[in-house]
């Protein structure tokens, strides 16, 4: 889906467990300046409802698994979340909701900027029409 999509990370198993290292910029495609995880979330919470007019972020459920519904004007999918050396990459103007987290899921997200609530496109229907800007301008270059 448009400004979407999965990344795949090396896992390296031995005899004494998993480590799956992430390199900023060789694995993720963007300098990444924040970090957050979101954890203790209850199975019938949808949390997000919301786009970002300009960061790009990576998801990670490094625990456990969550579903993220992602909504642009004309499409939409949803994405399972349940294995440590995936990322969901979501770029600018795409909606998401998370939900179906399940028993002890962490979410772990790589952001490109720093927190800035001037970002957040929390109405729908405003940003339906932003959206619809947005990729009106892109298909006239
Ligand atoms: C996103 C999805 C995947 C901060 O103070 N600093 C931060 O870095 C973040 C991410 C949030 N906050 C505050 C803002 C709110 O008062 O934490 C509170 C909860 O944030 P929010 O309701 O935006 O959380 P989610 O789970 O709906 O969305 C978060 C990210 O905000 C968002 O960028 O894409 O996770």
């Amino acid at each position: 889906m448009y400004n979407t999509g999965m990344l795949k990370f090396r896992c390296i198993k031995d005899q004494y467990g998993h480590l799956t290292p992430i390199e900023a910029t060789n694995d993720i495609p963007f300098e990444v300046k924040r970090i957050y995880y979101i954890t203790n979330v209850e199975s019938n919470v949808t949390r997000g409802f919301h786009s970002h007019k300009k960061l790009h972020q990576v998801l990670i459920c490094v625990n456990g698994s969550v579903k993220i519904r992602l909504k642009i004007p004309n499409d939409q999918s949803t994405v399972e979340l349940n294995d440590k050396s995936e990322g969901l990459y979501i770029g600018p103007m795409v909606w998401r909701e998370m939900y179906d987290f399940s028993e002890g899921a962490v979410l772990l997200v790589l952001a490109s900027e720093h927190y800035d609530e001037n970002d957040y496109i929390r109405n729908y229907d405003f940003y339906v029409n932003e959206a619809k800007k947005t990729f009106d301008d892109e298909s006239d270059i």
